[in-house]
């Protein structure tokens, strides 16, 4: 395997000005030509020689200003040698759409021609310096078949459209903004849209599409809603406009990821564009909204300015997720009907963010693909986008605002597009300009030590220790970091931490912040600094003679770290109920959780704890607060985050002592769990037809919740739940009865009827798969081995391995979502799991790397199935004819 590393990086030797394609689109033999006009780059110091990327292409000829050409073309390269300083290059390739299986490049999915460029796809459609720095200005002439593909898109504007001979028909699409090859994106297909014209805070006219197939028009209006909000959002939060005179959305159903930013013409799996109240859940339509709210996001952060090299990745995408995270949690706060709930809204978002970094990104930075946000070396870019990438990322960019404040974090943003519009640039770039913007604030401004997070892996664990003086009200807060250290980077350096504190008197109020030394106002939160392994922070003037104040740290998450706190049981309980931040109410009821589960699994009976939980949890269900917030605060702790707290992981286990606790909650809960189920069932009923907005989303979240606590026990809940499938209106109560029905493997009946009803209904048929795939028992209820039941749905007449989604939805989501049965003790998750990543290779690298990567942390189970997943693991490193994106990660697991 090639290793690239950053730092290797070397300007392009030539730069390319223009790009002007002719793509004659045929299922079996499409012909490009393309016309770029190339010089020399004066940065560069390289030998006069042009390297072109190309691959899986025929070479068909080539032309240097009008005269025939002949390259060498070796490795996936076109080499020629001996080049002018500036001149005009024709190629003409063909490639095969039809046989394209690895959905990158141009392919084909059931009604019409796609592309996915993004990170190394355009080599695939013709010959070209493949590299995001090299930024041209395209032009595109289309021809297809013109009854088969009668929409003809491409990035940019309309400049012309006719008719051919022989069926077809052509359109030329110009894109006035320089671009790299990257953001190059055509669909020639049978689509439809929804359109709408929208003028821009200067008064510009767009006009916004979304394209689908026939029959998907009742699907489009969230996706359309959703771009309009974005659009919005970035005018008044980051004063950035839409650029375009068209932007597009085009779902597709054969992709390998959520959606891409393609200039102009944003291309989308189906799942992040199509919802109604029929087939889409409240948590579809939030993600419809954060997908479109994120791939618009781009335009300006990742389009407008973009990346200088793929090691900046987290320069467009932590940026970008950053965004798309506050985009949402303003939705939220707009919606809500008072302050009151804004913040618990925005809390619950954060809540819902921070769950998902605890469960994929910091096992990622655990195991063996632990990388930088900026990482330094990869053998195939495409394993690269990650969790880490993208939510640790975020992560870094949201704590420069909490150090810079709001204000200072949009002059930043504000210097980084004066500095660097339209040019690709780095992560260093990016600091710079917060940093230079923010100069006037001092030391505050200084992130030079907080770089190290770029460069920097692994999740940094804080510990916390107290010394109260009752005598004098003076408390000394000892915070001190450590970050283990991993095989690329043995030595780990202290980081820049932003740790926001509170502190909570007897009566659980904040108290005034005042340090030691310091005069004047004091606030009731603030940020402490932490820049060194250890380091000691004195607050005075706190009420002398009485007990200790309850600190509250790492408020809103402030940091992506492990707290290591010293917090007694009853200060968590104290702190779930006065807490005046949600996130960290939340976060005290997570820990006593945790705390439970761990006495259990060392085989501790925990009673005491356990019904201090359970009265706990039950005044936040009778207490009047935000239902979302609820719903939250009564979910136990996701197995792969206790996973992540524990040194030797038994995953079934962890799932059975998860188990069990949940049956004593509604034990405990029972009475309250049916009246709330029951109450919020009138007020739902009360508040007409459905809508996904926040505040009914949160009522069916929590009814929801009390509905599957109440199926845990012996009682009415199965009964409950078989009503509420068949009265249900919606997806959302439908498909959480369906739930509740099959983990508690009584759902035969149900399965059969969801099938029936929904078979036309692809995205649908996935949550139907991905449910079975996920269920704590075979959800009818027999005694079959579970990995039968999946290899039943392996075999199903609707499941296939070619379109993602559907692979998705059984095999990946067994590997990663099901570790009780996919740890089974006799090994056969495993073999399933090698058996599915050999078979997806051949297909889709990229998504057979994915799956491979539910081995990352093998070496943290149990010693039996250690021997047992490494032996699967060594049997997939086997093979010999592996892709660089498969090899990667099993080279790296088994390193
Ligand atoms: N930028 C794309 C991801 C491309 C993934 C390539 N393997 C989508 C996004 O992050 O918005
Ligand atoms: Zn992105």
């Amino acid at each position: 395997p090639v290793t690239i590393r950053r730092l290797d990086y070397q300007v392009p030797a030539y730069l390319v000005d223009t790009v002007e394609l002719d793509i004659a689109l045929d299922s079996e033999r499409t012909i490009v030509e393309a016309k770029l006009g190339i010089r020399r780059n004066p940065a560069s110091t390289a030998p006069r020689m042009l390297v072109l990327d190309g691959e899986a292409l025929e070479f068909i000829l080539a032309t240097l200003d009008g005269q025939p050409v002949t390259p060498v073309i070796a490795d996936n390269r076109f080499t020629l040698a001996d080049v002018p300083d500036s001149f005009t290059l024709v190629t003409v390739s063909a490639n095969k759409p039809s046989a394209n299986t690895t959905l990158s490049g141009l392919f084909m999915s059931k009604n019409g021609f796609f592309t996915q460029c993004e990170a190394e796809g355009f080599r695939r459609i013709t010959y070209f310096p493949d590299r995001p720095d090299v930024m041209a200005r395209y032009r595109v002439r289309l021809s297809a078949d013109k009854a088969r593909y009668p929409v003809l898109l491409g990035n940019g504007n309309l400049l012309e459209q006719g008719e051919l001979p022989g069926g077809r028909h052509y359109a030329v699409w110009d894109d006035p903004f320089l671009k790299p090859s990257y953001l190059f994106a055509l669909v020639a297909a049978d689509l439809v849209c929804e359109e709408q014209t929208i003028t821009t805070n200067t008064g510009r006219t767009a006009l916004l599409q979304v394209w689908v197939e026939n029959g998907d028009l009742d699907k489009t209006h969230h996706a359309m809603e959703s771009l309009i909000n974005s659009i919005r959002w970035d005018e008044q939060r980051f004063g950035l406009e839409l650029d375009l005179d068209r932007f597009m959305i085009v779902a597709v159903s054969d992709f390998n990821m959520g959606a891409m930013e393609n200039k102009g013409l944003n291309i989308f799996n189906t799942k992040f564009v199509l919802a109604n109240p029929q087939v889409a859940t409240d948590i579809d339509f939030a993600n419809v909204e954060s997908v479109v709210g994120h791939e618009y996001f781009h335009n300006w952060t990742g389009n407008r300015v973009t990346c200088r090299d793929w090691f900046q990745l987290s320069l467009k995408e932590g940026l970008t997720v950053f965004r798309d995270q506050e985009f949402s949690m303003d939705m939220i706060a707009a919606a809500a009907p008072n302050a009151a709930v804004a913040a618990s809204g925005k809390a619950v978002k954060r809540i819902d963010d921070v769950r998902t970094l605890r469960a994929a990104q910091f096992p990622e930075d655990a195991g063996p693909m632990s990388h930088p946000i900026r990482p330094d070396e990869y053998q195939e870019i495409n394993n690269f986008y990650t969790a880490t990438v993208y939510e640790k990322g975020s992560e870094i960019i949201r704590m420069q605002q909490t150090i810079l404040g709001r204000d200072g974090f949009r002059r930043g943003m504000d210097e980084y597009f004066r500095r660097h519009d339209g040019q690709a640039v780095t992560c260093d770039d990016f600091v710079a300009a917060m940093e230079a913007a923010n100069a006037h604030l001092g030391e505050t401004a200084d992130l030079s030590l907080f770089r190290r997070w770029y460069s920097q892996s692994g999740t940094p664990v804080l510990s916390a220790e107290r010394e109260w003086d009752g005598n004098t009200g003076r408390l000394t807060i000892t915070l001190s970091q450590h970050t283990a250290p991993s095989v690329s980077q043995p030595v780990k350096l202290p980081l820049h931490i932003p740790v926001v504190i509170g502190l909570l008197g007897a009566d659980g109020a904040d108290l005034p912040l005042r340090l030691d030394g310091e005069s004047g106002p004091a606030p009731t939160e603030r940020v402490l600094h932490l820049k060194e392994a250890k380091q000691s922070f004195t607050f005075t003037g706190l009420p002398a003679g009485e007990a200790m104040p309850v600190p509250s740290l790492l408020r809103g998450f402030s940091a992506p770290v492990v707290l290591d706190h010293d917090l007694r049981v009853e200060e968590l309980a104290f702190l779930m109920a006065h807490d005046s931040d949600a996130f960290n109410r939340w976060e005290a009821g997570q820990q006593l959780m945790l705390s439970v589960i761990h006495a259990r699994l060392r085989g501790e009976d925990a009673g005491l704890q356990t019904s201090a939980l359970v009265e706990a949890m039950h005044r936040t269900l009778e207490a009047d607060l935000d239902p979302a917030f609820v719903e939250v605060a009564l979910t136990l702790p996701d197995e792969a985050y206790i996973a992540e707290t524990l040194d030797v992981v038994d995953a079934p286990a962890i799932a059975r002592v998860r188990d069990e606790l949940k049956r004593q909650v509604a034990t405990g809960l029972e009475d309250s769990l049916r009246a709330r189920y029951t109450a919020l069932g009138v007020a739902l009923a009360a508040a007409g037809e459905y809508r996904p907005d926040p505040a009914s989303a949160g009522r069916r979240g929590l009814r929801n919740l009390c509905l599957r606590y109440l199926t845990e026990i012996e009682g009415d809940g199965l009964q409950l739940a078989r009503e509420q499938y068949a009265a249900a209106t919606n997806m959302t109560d439908r498909f959480a009865a369906l739930t509740a029905l099959a983990h508690a493997g009584a759902a035969t009946a149900e399965l059969a009827d969801f099938f029936q009803r929904y078979e036309n209904e692809a995205l649908v048929l996935d949550k139907w798969f991905t449910l079975q795939s996920t269920a704590a028992r075979v959800p009818d209820g027999s005694s079959q081995p579970f990995v039968l039941h999946v290899l039943g749905l392996l075999k199903h007449a609707a499941f296939n391995l070619r379109n993602p989604n559907r692979a998705r939805s059984v095999i990946l989501q067994f590997c990663m979502n099901n570790p009780r049965h996919f740890h089974a003790d006799d090994g056969s998750g495993y073999q399933l799991w090698a058996e599915y990543v050999l078979r997806l290779d051949s297909l889709n690298p990229q998504i057979a790397a994915r799956l491979a990567r539910s081995m990352d942390r093998w070496r943290r189970h149990t010693p039996e199935r250690q021997a047992r997943m490494r032996e699967a693991l060594q049997r997939v490193a086997d093979k010999p004819e592996l892709s660089p994106d498969v090899r990667e990660i099993v080279g790296k697991a088994l390193g």
